[in-house]
């Protein structure tokens, strides 16, 4: 249970996010602790090419001829950070997912999302539940994205369609792009001049949920773009990694 005393919201946040269908909040994490996350993430290319543990899944981005061979995502870095572990059970996520989702909140997965300099891809626009749909009957779960490294349109920061969770799901297609996002709207990723992009600094968290539409340009820079998502959804709609918060009956 929380033990915060002052709501995690305030009203005007609540409305923001039904409006929106996401919700930033900057500086949620404090600096030592986006210390430790940014040292337990960093050289994760090189340590993940010599040697990627059994209790992770790593997609490789596409990689140019004489470019470095660079991780696009990384499911479970639960298990390779322990700072994003902390942050996984911490009341500075859950008392925000929360406010937005309810009290019963299970651990869905937590994915890195490297993005590097230079080599980082696209990821086209999706709705979460284009891709979740099959092991969900509703599209009930919610997104923390934490920024590690400073995110802005020059190196992918991400997109969102403000309003467009309400519109329900879109067909989405369904293509090999060689680096995973193969689930994606008609388009791929052309420019929408109803998207807005949302720049972020180490330790701003943007929440979001799974009908929203969303994605993120390819990194022209020569700065990394590293993020971690963690995902939730309830207790007794299964295909979750533990139960981090429940109501007592
Ligand atoms: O890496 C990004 O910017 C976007 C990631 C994303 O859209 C997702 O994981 O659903």
């Amino acid at each position: 249970m929380s033990t915060q005393t002052a709501p995690a919201l305030s009203t005007e946040e609540l409305a923001a996010y039904e409006r929106d269908g996401y919700l930033l909040k900057r500086g949620l994490v404090p600096k030592d602790w986006m210390a430790l996350i940014d040292a337990e993430t960093k050289s994760l290319h090189e340590r993940m090419a010599e040697h990627t543990p059994e209790n992770v899944g790593v997609t490789w981005d596409k990689q140019v001829p004489g470019r470095p061979k660079r991780i696009r995502q990384l499911m479970n870095s639960e298990n390779v950070c322990p700072g994003l572990n902390r942050l996984l059970h911490s009341d500075l996520v859950l008392d925000v997912v929360e406010g937005l989702f309810g009290p019963n909140i299970a651990h869905f997965h937590s994915k890195l999302l490297m993005k590097a300099a230079r080599d980082g891809t696209i990821t086209p626009w999706h709705q979460d539940f284009g891709y979740w749909k099959s092991a969900f009957t509703e599209p009930h779960q919610i997104n923390c994205m934490l920024a590690i490294d400073p995110a802005e349109t020059t190196n992918g920061c991400i997109q969102f369609v403000p309003g467009s969770h309400k519109r329900g799901l879109v067909e989405h297609i369904k293509k090999d792009t060689g680096y995973g996002f193969g689930i994606y709207l008609p388009g791929y990723f052309n420019p929408r001049n109803d998207a807005v992009a949302v720049p972020m600094e180490p330790g701003d968290c943007v929440f979001f949920g799974s009908l929203v539409i969303h994605g993120s340009d390819a990194n022209h820079s020569d700065h990394d773009r590293r993020a971690n998502t963690f995902a939730f959804n309830r207790p007794q709609d299964g295909h979750h990694h533990g139960v981090l918060r429940q109501q007592r009956t």
